[in-house]
């Protein structure tokens, strides 16, 4: 682990500096993949699906028998587990619903904001050694408070042809519509274009590797949004000696083994907290099943002193952690300031863990400095905001004028004119 003591503000950009992605070469693979689906639809799938996923491209969507086979097979336990989150991430994004908001600006001008569902929406969920079922729930459960109408989702099917029943469980226990065993860029150039067997989709939702990643970005010059740039977990933990160094060390490590990418820091005011969190860490570590993962995040990870909370929250500020903990005796000072930041997790009793599975906050949160420009996926993600307006006669009255000088000066006769018109059949409608 890299210590660093009080680091000069200058030098902050490059200690916080994220692991490097080598997007070039990806592209021109993604590019060419995106060419061959568009063109040739299923057949193009199937040989990606074959040469990336080694199985057989049939049965794409999953059947009933194979979704009641999932279900058969998901412990009683963990089944309840599932759906105390679910309870929770409704009830967190149920509130976020606002209502219409409705203003008349001049007399007989009525304008109002109303949010409409996007209609047709993809998840995509990787495969691989942890399968992110808890991202179905972050993903599926908004969409349908949304409204959305059409939820397909895609993720890799294993050697044996399946994608595993916890991911199938949560599918559909939450109103996914569509569920394909499809996997990689080629799922992602399916759901941007359509195919015979995969419905083309207005916004896709989920993380992934790079190559899912840059294929994300790709959609959108086709016109298909995305929720966010996607990259390596992060996690930045403010503590000083109030904090539980096991506690700092097990959240640390808790990212850590998400990929040997990731990110982790420790930033804090008390050297002793450093080299008790430091200690804690490989003991902890030692006995983790994805070890070997967690020790290459840990070995770029920084442990960072500085001299008092003001250094500390410019330097988070300038970082924009995807996961922000506090703990620290004055946590208010923390909450109140942070500026750039995904997800914020307070006090000794809030492992980021809480956020990633059940609180009821979303866990699908911006990377890489995104948490300066970017929200976390919210009920809003889902929707699109639709504005109306209704003039009456006075209305157009009242602000017709205004409206013909300003069309005049932007040299736009035809938009004077609109209300000219409108203007003089007033006039008349009076005289009469
Ligand atoms: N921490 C991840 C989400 C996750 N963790 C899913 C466990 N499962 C990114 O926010
Ligand atoms: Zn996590």
């Amino acid at each position: 682990m890299n210590k660093i003591f009080n680091p000069k503000p200058e030098t902050w950009s490059e200690i916080l500096k994220r692991p490097t992605q080598t997007i070039d070469d990806i592209e021109v693979t993604v590019t060419a993949i995106f060419k061959e689906v568009q063109k040739k639809g299923d057949e193009a799938v199937a040989k990606y699906t074959s040469l990336f996923d080694g199985v057989a491209f049939q049965n794409i969507e999953v059947s009933a028998s194979e979704m009641e086979h999932a279900i058969a097979t998901i412990p009683d336990e963990l089944k309840s587990a599932i759906q105390l989150a679910k309870s929770n991430i409704e009830k967190f994004h149920s509130a976020q619903k606002t209502a219409k908001v409705e203003v008349e600006t001049t007399e007989g001008v009525h304008c109002w904001q109303e949010k409409r569902p996007i209609q047709k929406i993809g998840l995509y969920i990787p495969g691989g050694t942890a399968p992110l079922f808890s991202t179905v729930l972050m993903l599926a459960v908004p969409a349908n408070i949304a409204g959305c109408n059409e939820i397909v989702l895609c993720s890799p099917p294993d050697k044996s042809g399946n994608i595993n029943p916890a991911i199938l469980y949560a599918a559909n226990l939450c109103g996914v519509t569509k569920i394909l065993k499809v996997g990689g860029i080629q799922a992602i150039a399916a759901m941007t274009f359509g195919t015979q067997s995969i419905p083309k989709v207005y916004k896709i939702f989920g993380p992934g590797n790079q190559f899912v990643t840059v294929a994300k970005q790709l959609a959108t010059r086709f016109g298909v949004a995305i929720d966010m740039p996607a990259g390596p977990s992060e996690l930045l933990i403010v503590a000083d000696d109030s904090a539980v160094p096991a506690f700092i060390a097990s959240d640390l490590l808790s990212q850590a083994e998400h990929g040997t990418d990731s990110q982790v820091i420790l930033v804090s005011t008390s050297k002793e907290l450093i080299d008790a969190v430091e200690l804690e860490i490989y003991s902890q570590m030692e006995v983790l099943p994805r070890k070997a993962i967690a020790e290459k995040a840990i070995a770029n990870s920084k442990l960072i002193f500085v001299e008092n909370d003001k250094v500390a929250l410019d330097l988070i500020d300038e970082y924009g952690p995807e996961h922000f903990i506090i703990c620290t005796k004055d946590e208010d000072f923390y909450i109140n300031n942070i500026g750039n930041a995904g997800s914020v997790f307070i006090g000794n009793y809030t492992p980021e863990s809480a956020g990633d599975y059940a609180s009821g906050t979303n866990h699908t949160l911006p990377t890489n400095g995104y948490a300066k420009n970017y929200s976390g996926v919210n009920l809003d993600s889902f929707m699109k905001s639709m504005t109306f307006q209704k003039i009456s006669e006075k209305g157009i009255q009242n602000i017709g004028k205004a409206i013909e000088i300003m069309a005049a000066a932007e040299g736009l006769q035809a938009h004077k004119n609109a209300v000219t018109l409108r203007l003089e059949s007033c006039k008349v409608s009076k005289t009469l």
